[in-house]
């Protein structure tokens, strides 16, 4: 028997539609086998964190998944790579960025992954959507639920964008 695991990942985007980019990433997880989708939140437009670059929307999704975490990230990048994600500067502008931000309660550090993701903690623009659909998730590096850590952070660069489309 397979074991399932609940994993939670963060979507970000600020380069091309970025809004139907995310959108179809979302889909072509949902239609890869050993995931499927349970949750997403919605599309928020927040400010850039690092060099100069357009306004990001972010989000993101709770899977259960039938992969472990090396398995997992090899199919988010495989993704990316779909949408013509070119690696460039560190933190600079890309078409589709995803994160495993928690798998389980697994803690792990590895040259290729760590969990939960080291910044997740401190970034306003993970901890408001990570909220939105799993408030009560512990966090297990700090101990806290997602809503006490967003109640940490800056949350001034999140913002609910309009909804023109
Ligand atoms: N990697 C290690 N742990 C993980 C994990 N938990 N999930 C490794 C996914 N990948 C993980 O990632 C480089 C490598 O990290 C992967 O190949 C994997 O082996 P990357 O996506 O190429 O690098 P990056 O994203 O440019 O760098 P970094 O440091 O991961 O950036 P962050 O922390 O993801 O930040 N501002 C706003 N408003 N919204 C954003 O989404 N994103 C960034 C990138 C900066 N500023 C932003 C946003
Ligand atoms: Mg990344």
């Amino acid at each position: 028997m397979l074991t399932s695991t609940m994993t939670a990942i963060g979507l970000g985007s600020n380069l091309g539609d970025s809004r139907s980019t995310l959108e179809s990433a979302l889909a072509i997880l949902d239609r890869t086998p050993g995931i499927e989708l349970k949750k997403r939140s919605i599309w928020y437009k927040t400010a850039p964190i690092g060099p100069s670059q357009p306004d990001y929307f972010n989000g993101c999704a709770l899977l259960e998944v039938q992969l472990n975490p090396q398995e997992l990230l090899k199919v988010l990048l495989n993704i990316e790579r779909q949408f013509g994600r070119i690696r460039q500067e560190r933190w600079g502008p890309r078409t589709l960025d995803l994160d495993i931000l928690l798998f389980g309660d697994l803690i792990l550090e590895t040259s290729e992954l760590q969990l939960p993701h080291p910044r997740m903690r401190e970034r306003a623009f993970v901890l408001v959507p990570l909220a939105e659909i799993v408030p009560n998730w512990i966090d297990p590096v700090s101990g806290e639920a997602i809503a006490q850590l967003l109640e940490k952070v800056d949350r001034s660069g999140v913002s609910l964008p309009l909804k023109l489309s």
